[in-house]
């Protein structure tokens, strides 16, 4: 017979256990004109779709999650409604007196043990998986301003790209398809079915580099930097928004990538770098000057 102290102590622990469940799992314009991708629709429930394998990977450890959460929820629920069915004062007028049942205080030490090795071991796998990028072909270093982002290609000569908010006259005239409060005036260009590394760090306050659908949210600090990776097959424009407190203008830093062709980003990365006088200066005689330093 299961006595209420108990219940409560089992209760207690499945607490524990789900807190810790809790804390596991948490969580264009271009040469030619893009579809714009990762935005949000209406009426959308859970994740936002998956645009990489880390975010295929975030939603696929959030699906196990669940279960297990519904399943732990579920079984506490009904020894709670049992207990005070079972032991109501009318029909239990004579409590008993027991105080230990070693087998049941094993049981449930054990088991929320074994619980929590399931959810870690996929936990820590994920985390792993999504740190570092050890085969990255290029990297890309963001730099968190107050308040828009810069974009700087080290690969590609260091050419930088500084990522501000559209008004929304701009926006309506410039690029009509993209949302308002989103669009930029120049994305972060990367190309598809590439591993591209994310370091990340900050000029003044903390930011958060975070874009939907790509499982990655990235604090920029100033003074560090925090690595981290995207990998995006499809061709399109995706969009983010900071995601930490960073200041007044905290919600008009919107981050939009633009993922383009191997072949368009190249084309893109030479522009820039003649643009920035990058290039030798017998090739770029009528070059206009640098653009963003
Ligand atoms: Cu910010």
């Amino acid at each position: 017979m299961i006595g209420t102290r108990w219940l409560g102590i089992l209760f207690g622990s499945l607490l524990a256990a789900l807190g810790l469940v809790g804390g596991l799992a948490g969580s264009a314009f271009a040469q030619a004109k893009l579809p714009v991708i990762g935005v949000p629709h209406d009426w959308q429930m859970g994740f936002p779709a998956s645009f990489t394998p880390l975010q295929e990977h975030v939603a696929a450890l959030h699906d196990l999650l669940l279960v297990i959460i519904t399943l732990i929820s579920l079984f506490v629920l009904a020894l709670l409604l049992y207990a005070m069915w079972r032991f109501h004062a009318s029909r239990n007028p004579a409590p008993t007196v027991t105080t230990h049942n070693t087998v049941l205080e094993i049981a449930w030490t054990i088991l929320p043990i074994l619980i929590l090795v399931v959810i870690a071991i996929p936990s820590f796998r994920l985390l792993y998986y999504g740190d570092k990028a050890p085969d990255a072909t290029m990297t890309v270093k963001v730099t968190g301003h107050q308040w828009y982002w810069q974009y700087e290609y080290p690969d590609q000569g260091n050419i930088s790209v500084d990522s501000r908010i559209l008004a929304e006259a701009d926006r309506a005239k410039l690029k009509p398809d993209q949302p308002r409060q989103l669009a930029v005036d120049e994305e972060m260009v990367i190309p598809a079915n590439t591993v591209v590394r994310i370091i990340g760090t900050a000029a003044d306050s903390m930011h958060g580099w975070t874009v939907w659908g790509f499982g990655i949210k990235k604090t920029v600090i100033p003074g560090r930097l925090n690595e981290g990776w995207i990998e995006v097959p499809k061709e399109g424009i995706y969009f983010g928004q900071c995601s930490q407190i960073c200041g007044n203008a905290h919600a008009y830093m919107p981050i939009a990538v633009r993922v383009v062709s191997k072949a368009d980003f190249d084309k893109w990365a030479a522009d820039k770098k003649k643009a920035a006088g990058l290039v030798p200066a017998s090739s770029v005689a009528s070059a206009s000057p640098p653009a963003n330093r």
